[in-house]
């Protein structure tokens, strides 16, 4: 069979229409709530004929997962069901997913063909040290690299020196954790008596889970001395591998398994490539929870065609930057954590990607407070140049968000990062 990451547009399309008929009919039939929702749209399985038929179905959200907690979205029996995880998100309500054998093959998969777009091979060690449990990155990362043969170091979060001896010892070529966690190892090297960065042979870098800027990537590339790549998924969808980067700064989705649409959040119209707007995902072989236009929340731009750097037709996706429910408005102004993060790390007197908003609301107005931290070599006892690199940092945010912040300096050390999705944002407005 032809490799599915370089059929022609046709082949993929013939995949995706017959997949995504047989998901509509399993899902009318065994998924109650989306029944409803197509019954109540006047939609029958026998509409949907292709892919082109998608765009007639309704949307699933986080609040339908939410309202049918724990298990209302299942498809199937317990008796099929061999794995169940649940996402916490940042706020909010648990949403549980349950996963048949397939899904799982399915799942492994699409991450196995991720990890292949870095050039990891059987040769690698993985050291992975994104959480096991309910959350996918762990086991995700784990099945994905077992089943591309890799040898594979199940640390999971937790205890720095110890993942620090462990990567040494074990030399893994290979680091799969969250980007902040990353820039904790790396920081943890370069502080520590007893390692130098010689000392460790990885290579590439695995890293997803949350939104991090390109200024961060650099960061983690020369700190480690890897190549980072950004890996992306969803629980609601399956777990990470959903979609990957090349060489390139795109990452390419998956599609014969989840199939992407971006539209425009208010409207809820279908965008064209090279627009920005909320990426929505419909499973096309999952048979535990499968879903059907979810809407990820998750701000994005989708490009077809063949990829300029690696030659695959899979569709790319940008990387995500923000999540809509992620943007804060102040003073009116739309603004994404991100944003500020990659102006932070352009500054070379900063740890840039150390650093925390805080929003209040005094009277009326709004007010950003960002705590960023000094770099550790960065040193002054002048009153004088603290006050100017502080006029600094103030000139490119605002530039960067277009509204002036509050900015306060922090020791290094004073606003770290967690092992896991770091929480960027405080927002203390009672709105
Ligand atoms: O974060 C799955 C995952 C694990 C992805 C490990 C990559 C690596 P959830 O906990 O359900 O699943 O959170 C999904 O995290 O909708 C995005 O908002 C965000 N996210 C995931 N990967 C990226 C990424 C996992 N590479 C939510 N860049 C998604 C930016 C990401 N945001």
């Amino acid at each position: 069979m032809k490799n599915v990451e370089y059929l022609s547009k046709e082949e993929m399309k013939s995949i995706q229409s017959e997949r995504l008929v047989n998901q509509i009919k399993y899902v009318y039939e065994n998924q109650k709530p989306y029944r409803d929702k197509m019954d109540e749209a006047l939609i029958k399985p026998e509409d949907i004929k292709s892919i082109d038929d998608i765009r007639k179905l309704p949307f699933t959200t986080k609040h339908d997962l939410r309202e049918n907690y724990p298990f209302g979205f299942f498809a199937t029996s317990m008796d099929n069901i061999v794995r169940i995880h649940a996402s916490s998100g940042t706020t909010g309500k648990l949403t549980t997913m349950g996963y048949t054998k397939r899904d799982l093959e399915d799942w492994t998969d699409a991450f196995k063909r991720s990890l292949s777009f870095a050039g990891v091979t059987n040769k690698d060690i993985c050291h992975i040290s994104y959480g096991y449990g309910l959350f996918t990155g762990g086991l995700g990362a784990h099945y994905g690299s077992e089943e591309l043969g890799c040898a594979v170091v199940p640390c999971s979060t937790g205890n720095t020196q110890r993942q620090l001896q462990l990567l040494k010892d074990f030399g893994a070529t290979v680091l799969l954790c969250t980007p902040s966690y990353a820039l904790v190892l790396a920081e943890a090297i370069e502080k520590s008596e007893e390692y130098t960065i010689d000392d460790f042979k990885l290579r590439i870098g695995i890293f997803g889970a949350e939104p991090w800027s390109l200024g961060m990537k650099q960061q983690i590339e020369e700190k480690l001395h890897i190549k980072a790549y950004d890996i992306y998924g969803l629980s609601e969808i399956s777990g990470p591998g959903v979609s990957m980067n090349c060489g390139g700064e795109y990452l390419h989705i998956q599609e014969d398994y989840f199939y992407p649409e971006i539209i425009d959040p208010e409207t809820l119209e279908n965008l064209p490539d090279g627009v920005e707007g909320e990426l929505v995902f419909t499973t096309l072989r999952k048979e535990g929870v499968p879903l059907i236009r979810y809407r990820t929340r998750d701000l994005c731009k989708l490009y077809h065609g063949t990829c300029p750097i690696c030659g695959r037709t899979l569709v790319r996706m940008d990387r995500v930057k923000a999540r809509s429910d992620d943007m804060l408005i102040i003073r009116g102004v739309n603004v994404f954590p991100s944003q500020i993060e990659n102006a932070l790390t352009k500054i070379k007197e900063l740890n840039g990607s150390h650093y925390l908003l805080v929003v209040e609301r005094q009277g009326l107005l709004d007010s950003l407070e960002v705590k960023v931290e000094l770099n550790p070599s960065y040193f002054s006892d002048t009153i004088k140049d603290i006050e100017k690199l502080k006029k600094k940092v103030e000139h490119e945010v605002t530039s960067a968000i277009g509204i002036a912040p509050k900015i306060t300096l922090c020791a290094p050390g004073e606003v770290p990062l967690s092992d896991g999705k770091t929480k960027r944002t405080i927002d203390n407005r009672k709105i």
